[in-house]
């Protein structure tokens, strides 16, 4: 008897095996499910064998040196293919690096998820004192546009599911995902789980605006005299560049992007008012806000950033948006594609194109302002300035439009969002709605694995530290990341000196005449110290051309610049001391 149990069990034993699941499989078999392929994270207690499963069952995980970085990549990846980015932290501390990027993601509606394994609830719960115990459920609550917790396997689809469509559907933002360790290693049957699977099924479904907001839009734009049309990053996010470029052109209403919605429409386009934005915002009457909303960085949409009084249109997702600032005349609820669209078809003979005094004021205006920065661009100082050095830059990626841009710092991010023209559509990832630095090389790395094409990221001297360290990831996955360091040896500039004498260097100054291009040898990478723009050129080109993880050390004047850059009236305090 003995020996024929001992000849059956084995077999049971592994029939059994094959016949369960568990929860680390659920986890990934949902996200596959969802054709999430993609997971940006840094490993540990208790989500390693989650990033080990993730890659055995060909998924790409990319990791990370610090959880901010991924939560960066995750986000850029939601905003360039309007499907979540995943970001995978272990708990609490893993879990509040990520957190920053969730919040930023929220805030600049970018959908990502962020996934953080936990330690349990029993002992979180009753402050026991756990391996890295938080609670962070509700740590994330505040940040997030939703935050689930899965206690059971065979709950994970539905997890995952609601996370899906939560970071996608309407206005979009970033979601937060508790998976608690034992979570991860329970078991059920193998069957069932499969079943627990969801396939989420249109996951942010078209909203058709109500036709008499699209009337009442147009009843107000053809009475307008001075008509301007504002794209923001919701615009471009939307991937109605089609539906856009209709309406901007049947209609003839100059445009300005916002910095993110660059490209949308080539910034070469004849209709663009970029070249005398302060001059369409201050005379515009009607203002058509595509995606855009009217929080600081359009100066809440008065005061005398916008000069004479206006009406508004707006078209947005959120109808909450709505009268956020200043009263908007004619909303248009509902998603961008499906409301520029019905704003198209409504666009019959009877609609006036905008007056040549209208027109004609602006390309007068275009044509000065373009003048004078030709003017400045063409100067060649020694050291080299922000605006020659971006000249340089300018000219390599103008025969490039496929190249992506990422952008920050102070003065780096002002000048290089106006003097880099974009192309193409959702090219250019920036500091966004907070104006936060580091999201430098988390942005390069979302943006060269999920396009497959080269990455040039411009970042000032202090912006790029803060992500500096995945330079070691750039190099570790061989991405086509350039990175432009604007080496000016401080915060702003390196000019600042310590009022007493004493021996600290003053708060904004960094060492001086640093070697950022030898960060990235250490990992094997390439890098090029450049002094004039004829170097920075030559050193672009080859980093294009080779594809190499590449950083370049441009060295500018450390006297060039503002302090906070085009934001020194949001420092009043410093401009005070300075009296
Ligand atoms: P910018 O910083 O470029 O001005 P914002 O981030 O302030 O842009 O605004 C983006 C707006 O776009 C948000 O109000 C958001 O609700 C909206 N939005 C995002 N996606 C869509 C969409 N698919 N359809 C309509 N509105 C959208
Ligand atoms: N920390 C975070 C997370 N975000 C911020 N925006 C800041 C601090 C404050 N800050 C700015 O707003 S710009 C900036 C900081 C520290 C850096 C400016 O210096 P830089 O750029 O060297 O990057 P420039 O081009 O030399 O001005």
């Amino acid at each position: 008897m003995a020996e024929v149990v001992g000849t059956i069990e084995p077999q049971t034993a592994a029939a059994e095996v094959a016949q369960t699941t568990d929860g680390f499989h659920i986890v990934i078999d949902a996200l596959k499910a969802n054709d999430i392929d993609t997971i940006f994270g840094l490993v540990g207690i208790p989500i390693t064998d989650l990033a080990r499963l993730a890659q055995a069952e060909g998924m790409r995980f990319i990791g990370f040196r610090h959880e901010q970085h991924a939560g960066n990549a995750a986000a850029i990846a939601g905003y360039m293919t309007k499907k979540p980015g995943i970001c995978l932290t272990v708990s609490a501390p893993g879990f509040l690096n990520g957190l920053t990027a969730l919040a930023n993601a929220t805030t600049n509606c970018f959908p990502m998820i962020l996934i953080s394994g936990s330690s349990e609830r029993e002992i979180v719960d009753l402050q026991q004192g756990d391996y890295e115990e938080m609670d962070q459920l509700n740590a994330a609550k505040p940040y997030a546009k939703a935050a689930y917790r899965v206690l059971h396997a065979e709950d994970i689809g539905i997890g995952v599911a609601r996370a899906i469509r939560a970071a996608v559907s309407g206005r979009p933002g970033g979601v937060y995902l508790d998976l608690p360790a034992k979570l991860l290693a329970q078991t059920m049957d193998a069957v069932k789980g499969k079943n627990s699977l969801i396939r989420v099924i249109d996951a942010a479904p078209r909203q058709l605006p109500a036709p008499e907001s699209v009337q009442r839009a147009l009843d107000l734009l053809k009475g307008a005299k001075r008509p301007l049309i504002l794209l923001g990053k919701g615009a471009a996010y939307a991937q109605a560049d089609a539906e856009i470029r209709a309406f901007v052109e049947k209609t003839g209403i100059p445009y300005l992007p916002m910095s993110m919605a660059k490209g949308l429409l080539p910034d070469t386009h004849e209709q663009s008012a970029s070249a005398a934005r302060s001059f369409v915002l201050a005379e515009a009457d009607v203002v058509v806000l595509i995606g855009a909303r009217l929080n600081w960085l359009l100066s809440h949409g008065k005061g005398k950033t916008w000069g004479k009084p206006k009406q508004f249109v707006q078209i947005d997702i959120s109808p909450t948006e709505i009268d956020s600032n200043v009263a908007i005349a004619a909303p248009v609820i509902g998603d961008i594609g499906s409301c520029v669209s019905a704003l198209v078809a409504g666009l019959d003979a009877s609609f006036p194109k905008p007056s040549i005094e209208w027109t004609g004021a602006i390309t007068e205006r275009k044509s000065t302002n373009l003048a004078k920065m030709a003017a400045t661009l063409a100067k060649n100082p020694s050291p080299m300035n922000f605006h020659s050095a971006l000249r340089a830059i300018r000219d390599v990626l103008k025969t490039r439009p496929d190249i992506n841009v990422v952008n920050e710092g102070a003065n780096t991010l002002d000048y290089a969002r106006s003097i880099i023209d974009m192309y193409e559509p959702r090219k250019r990832f920036d500091s966004g709605t907070w104006g936060i630095m580091g999201i430098g090389m988390g942005f390069a790395i979302g943006a060269a694995v999920t396009s497959g094409k080269p990455v040039v990221a411009i970042e000032g001297d202090s912006a790029f530290g803060f992500s500096g360290m995945e330079l070691e990831t750039i190099c570790r996955y061989d991405l086509p990341v350039c990175t432009i360091v604007f080496n000016n040896n401080g915060v702003y500039r390196g000019t600042d000196v310590n009022p007493t004498g004493g021996k600290d260097v003053a708060p904004t100054v960094f060492v001086k005449n640093a070697r950022y291009d030898k960060m990235i040898e250490a990992f094997g990478g390439i890098g090029h110290n450049a002094t004039t723009p004829e170097e920075l050129t030559k050193a672009l080109l080859e980093a294009i051309a080779s594809g190499k993880p590449t950083l370049i050390n441009a060295v500018i004047d450390e006297a060039a610049g503002t302090e906070s850059g085009r934001l020194t009236n949001l420092n009043p305090q410093s401009a005070a001391m300075k009296k």
